[in-house]
């Protein structure tokens, strides 16, 4: 038997006044999205450019634990977290009280300009948690993206050598460079070119659609020939991959893939990047998720999850490549905002004290046992995958298996996921899809979620399930 964490005490104050907790519920009082969220998205796509989209365009009025409640009132499970950012849970009181207080303290010098300790604290825990072998340091950073295109200049003048070499389905950010790091055309890369040049593409080990049996050292393989031969060994400056893909599809590799992968960096004098900005922060039930094979990046990139729905992010790693570049070759103006990091402490001690790597594996054991039920009454749910609280099932057709039932194919159903998930948003579940052929749903609950929230979210997921797929 396991249980999720319990759910943090709710901050006695917030702004200053008292605040009633928000109470851990689904709790529907007008049809989703609400008159008033219906009114505000008026005035948004007046205002707000068409390029910026909303998976559900509901507006939030406040968010506790897993429960968002709208400017209608309606309270919504969230199994988004803000893509993967909220691991800590809304308003986690840690994170809450040492913002109030530094954002009193003082919002902004510029760590480039004048230091502050905040600063050196969260690079100190972050080396004391980077899987990475001897010294580390790291630098911060605001954005995901921005973490990976620092760990490419930091790879770059650590080599030497300036290719990049990534895999399918790779997400890696929306920049210039993370752009063509960055697999899916649409809605990422479509009209935004030309991308920056010396990335290449390998094969990913991706177990649903790969031939059946492939070994990840088979994968591996398969994946150095095509560097070996379209790149060559010793034009590589670093490969980067995330270790669960996130919005690629949650496409956890065959075991030993990664493992493979850093030995034949090790041995070619590339770096070995995790790209963990998804991954990261005890989301698949190790702070970082290549700690699972025992893989030890050369850096590692981090954001989302660190700082509990701040925008900070980082690279950690090999104090010698971290310290390959000349000063002033790594920064810019909010990098390590002190409110961001105050944030971060105060996450970074809520994971810990909250132990959120049990909380999120047991998620994963609660949530895969309900969707692989499911999956035995839909075949259409050809996959159910992931690890820890980073979980999803990939929506496929199916056909005739010959014995008067069905069976799954590999073609994608990019509508029955689209179905499912307006189902659960129609109910009050805040559900996200993702996958190159958008076939994919996924679920990152905060790792605070109270079981019977998860269970009740579960109910909802399955009645969608059930009405949107054929039996
Ligand atoms: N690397 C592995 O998952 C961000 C993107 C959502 P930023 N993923 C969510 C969207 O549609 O923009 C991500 C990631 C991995 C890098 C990034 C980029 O992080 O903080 O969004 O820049």
């Amino acid at each position: 038997m396991t249980t999720t964490a319990p759910r943090p005490q709710t901050a006695a104050s917030a702004g200053g006044a008292a605040r009633e907790p928000l109470e851990q519920v689904r709790r529907l009082v007008t049809e989703v999205p609400g008159p008033r969220s219906r009114a505000l998205q008026e005035r948004r796509l007046a205002v707000v450019s068409k390029g910026v989209g909303s998976t559900l365009p509901v507006f939030v009025e406040r968010a506790e634990g897993a429960v968002l409640r709208d400017v209608d009132g309606n309270q919504l499970i969230d199994l988004g977290a803000g893509i993967a950012v909220v691991n800590v849970g809304h308003a986690q009181p840690r994170v809450v009280e040492r913002v109030q207080e530094q954002v009193a303290d003082f919002t902004h010098t510029c760590f480039m300009v004048t230091p502050y300790e905040e600063y050196v604290a969260v690079c100190e825990a972050l080396v004391r948690l980077a899987p990475v072998d001897g010294p580390a340091k790291a630098a911060l950073f605001n954005t995901g993206s921005e973490a990976v295109e620092n760990a490419v200049k930091i790879a770059r003048h650590a080599t030497g050598r300036d290719a990049v070499v990534v895999f399918d389905h790779a997400y890696h950010g929306r920049t210039n460079l993370t752009m063509a790091m960055t697999a899916k055309a649409m809605p990422y890369k479509s009209g935004f070119g030309p991308f920056a040049g010396e990335v290449y593409r390998a094969p990913m080990s991706y177990p649903f659609r790969d031939p059946q049996g492939m070994t990840g050292e088979q994968a591996a393989q398969r994946a150095v020939r095509v560097i070996e031969a379209q790149v060559g060994a010793d034009q590589v400056a670093c490969v980067v991959i995330e270790p669960v893909q996130g919005e690629g599809g949650f496409i956890e590799p065959a075991p030993g893939f990664l493992p493979a992968l850093a030995a034949w960096c090790r041995e070619n004098g590339a770096l070995f990047v995790a790209d963990e900005v998804q991954t990261g922060f005890a989301r698949t039930g190790d702070v970082f998720a290549c700690e699972r094979e025992g893989v030890r990046p050369d850096l590692v990139t981090l954001a989302k999850g660190v700082a509990g729905g701040l925008p900070l992010a980082g690279v950690v790693g090999r104090a010698d490549a971290m310290d390959a570049v000349h000063s002033g070759g790594l920064g810019g103006t909010y990098g390590g905002n002190p409110v961001a990091c105050a944030a971060a402490l105060g996450a970074l001690e809520a994971m810990a004290d909250l132990d959120l790597t049990g909380a999120a594996r047991a998620v994963e054991e609660r949530m895969t046992a309900r969707l692989r039920a499911l999956q035995a009454q839909r075949p259409g749910i050809g996959d159910v995958r992931g690890r820890g609280a980073m979980l999803a099932v990939e929506v496929v057709t199916t056909e005739d298996d010959g014995e008067g039932g069905r069976r799954a194919t590999l073609e994608p159903d990019a509508a029955g996921a689209a179905a499912i998930s307006a189902a659960c948003h129609a109910a009050g579940v805040v559900t996200l899809t993702c996958g190159t052929f958008g076939n994919v749903l996924r679920f990152l609950p905060p790792l605070t979620i109270e079981q019977a929230l998860l269970d009740d979210a579960l109910d909802v997921l399955e009645a969608a399930v059930l009405s949107a797929l054929a039996g």
